[in-house]
């Protein structure tokens, strides 16, 4: 005989997880126990939010579904905001929820409508016998359709027991559908009349295999290559690389985007915060969007045109079209020479606010860029402070980029950084955040210690809500300024080297951990100039 909640543990590994992070509880312990003994590696976080989160930039950074394991109803409250996360960011994820179905209970909250309420799709296994098969379906669900599935487990269901289950068979993804003929040969006239392509690579490009069809593409017809923020460093050494486009986009690159006569958008939303509320797009550009679902055409863009399919079956599609021909396009050898000396924003000059008593964000991470290895995987978390870790710390390569911010939820980076970490441990994992995001996440400083993670956490440190601020120019500013907080001695308790950074100087100490062994993980409280507003929030508030 088998209790349900081993069956579920089993055959979640069996389908191909090997991560589960959480919190347990009654509801949660043998099932997440039978996972243990399946496999799969179990992380306990401190807060069921951090491990939400953790899951989601595991599955994202691996490339495998992850599974978020929760207490019933209070655990699965705690989880929401990154549950929300990993499913506007279509994170193949599967939430396992224990559930109290009596009304009395409690625990006991409608699971069903919490999930529908995020976006995340609810299951529910209700009959033993087909245990297996719900489980297993849950994972396919998840990776095949990239979804963010809760699956419900009624504690009564989880403790009846059944003789020996066959586990179903491990599910391959189905192949991906053909792309329209027509829709080929559309976009093939449209890359060949273009003098000054660009292509914007997004969430749907985040393979190698989408990489290379866009590289020979963009060869051939002479496009240049971006992506938007959640693909950042997918061309990472390409010459005609521009990195970032939008918010985060370097003069030169803004520059360059909105000159453009083609944008195509590959597995990309071409949102307001890619194209700068549209002000990337020139007037006359020809809009082509490029996503294997259907719905996701045209949503935040009016577009010339739109085709369903795969980024890469697309991308050497067109290709193939071309028959060999190639174009100059947008590429010249003086436009090389430009994008090699302006294109990043580190090459772009500005005046160093520091002042010996707080650093200039800039200065400070154009020194860590120069500090921190080059093999890193970077997490942000949202706040004024964001765009200086993503414009200025280059990425070796889109798996060292993490960025959850589809719910533009403060408080996700720490946590952020554990994921990604674990699913990429040959990298340096390096973690920025502003010190509200610091705190609101402060209680995963102990995982990241526990799990002996070599990570460097990076605190923009302005004692203030500085988003906020710089929003409400001129307002009473009382709700959203603290008094100075020591987030080092906060980052030392929890286990951390620690250093204070005010100048360059003091990165000394920066210096010395990098040294080794690295055997504590490194808290960076960097006490930041307060009064440069970003640009990149500026353009958003309003909206
Ligand atoms: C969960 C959540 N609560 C509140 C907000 C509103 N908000 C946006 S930015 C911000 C301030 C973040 O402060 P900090 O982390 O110190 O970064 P800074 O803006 O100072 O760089 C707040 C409160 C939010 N986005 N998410």
């Amino acid at each position: 005989m088998m209790r349900i909640a081993d069956v579920v543990g089993r055959t979640l590994v069996e389908a191909g997880v090997d991560h589960v992070f959480g919190v347990v509880g009654s509801g949660n312990f043998h099932v997440t126990d039978a996972m243990i003994d399946a496999g799969a590696r179990f992380v306990a976080a401190r807060h069921e939010g951090g491990a939400a989160t953790m899951a989601d930039a595991y599955a994202r950074t691996a490339g495998v579904p992850a599974v978020l394991s929760v207490h019933q109803g209070c655990g699965l409250t705690n989880a929401m905001t990154g549950i929300a996360e990993a499913a506007k960011s279509r994170t193949p994820l599967v939430v396992l929820a224990p559930e109290a179905v009596t009304l009395t209970s409690n625990f006991h909250v409608d699971q069903e409508a919490l999930a529908w309420a995020v976006g995340a799709v609810p299951k529910r296994i209700t009959d033993p016998t087909n245990a297996a098969e719900e489980t297993a379906a849950a994972v396919a669900l998840a990776r095949d359709e990239r979804r963010t599935v809760v699956l419900n487990v009624p504690l009564a269901v989880q403790d009846a027991e059944i003789g020996d289950p066959t586990l179903p068979a491990a599910t391959v993804p189905p192949p991906g559908r053909a792309v329209a003929q027509a829709d080929l040969e559309r976009l093939t006239a449209a890359v060949r009349a273009a003098r000054r392509p660009v292509f914007i690579a997004g969430r749907g490009s985040r393979s190698h295999g989408a990489r290379d069809a866009l590289v020979a593409l963009a060869d051939a017809c002479g496009a240049l290559l971006a992506t938007s923020a959640v693909a950042k460093g997918l061309f990472t050494g390409n010459p005609w690389s521009l990195d970032v486009s939008g918010g985060f986009s370097s003069p030169l690159a803004a520059e360059l985007v909105a000159g453009a006569d083609l944008v195509v958008g590959w597995g990309c939303a071409l949102n307001m915060w890619t194209l700068r509320h549209g002000k990337l797009i020139g007037e006359d550009a020809v809009v082509v969007q490029v996503d294997d679902t259907p719905e996701a055409l045209g949503t935040h863009r009016q577009l010339s045109f739109g085709v369903v399919g795969d980024v890469a079956a697309t991308a050497r599609g067109v290709l193939r079209r071309l028959g060999g021909e190639t174009h100059e396009g947008y590429r010249s050898e003086e436009l090389r020479g430009r994008i090699a000396a302006e294109v990043r924003w580190r090459d772009v000059p500005f005046t160093d606010l520091s002042d010996g008593e707080r650093i200039d964000p800039r200065t400070l991470t154009v020194a860590l860029d120069d500090l921190l290895p080059r093999e890193r995987v970077v997490s942000v978390d949202s706040g004024n402070f964001m765009g200086y870790p993503s414009m200025f710390l280059d990425v070796p390569d889109e798996q060292g980029f993490c960025f959850t911010q589809a719910f533009q939820s403060v408080g996700l980076g720490l946590a952020t950084g554990i994921g990604a970490a674990l699913a990429r441990p040959d990298r340096l994992p390096v973690v920025a955040l502003g010190d509200g995001g610091a705190l609101m996440g402060a209680a995963e400083l102990d995982t990241v210690r526990r799990l002996g993670l070599p990570m460097v956490v990076v605190v923009y440190n302005d004692d203030a809500y500085g988003a906020e601020v710089h929003h409400f120019v001129g307002e009473d500013h009382r709700t959203v300024t603290f008094p100075p907080t020591d987030i080092a001695a906060i980052g030392a308790g929890y286990g951390f080297a620690a250093v204070t950074v005010r100048s360059v100087a003091d990165l000394d100490g920066v210096r010395a951990w990098l040294e080794g062994p690295r055997d504590r993980p490194l808290l960076v409280d960097a006490k930041v100039v307060a009064d440069e507003p970003a640009w990149w929030l500026a353009e958003a508030f309003g909206h």
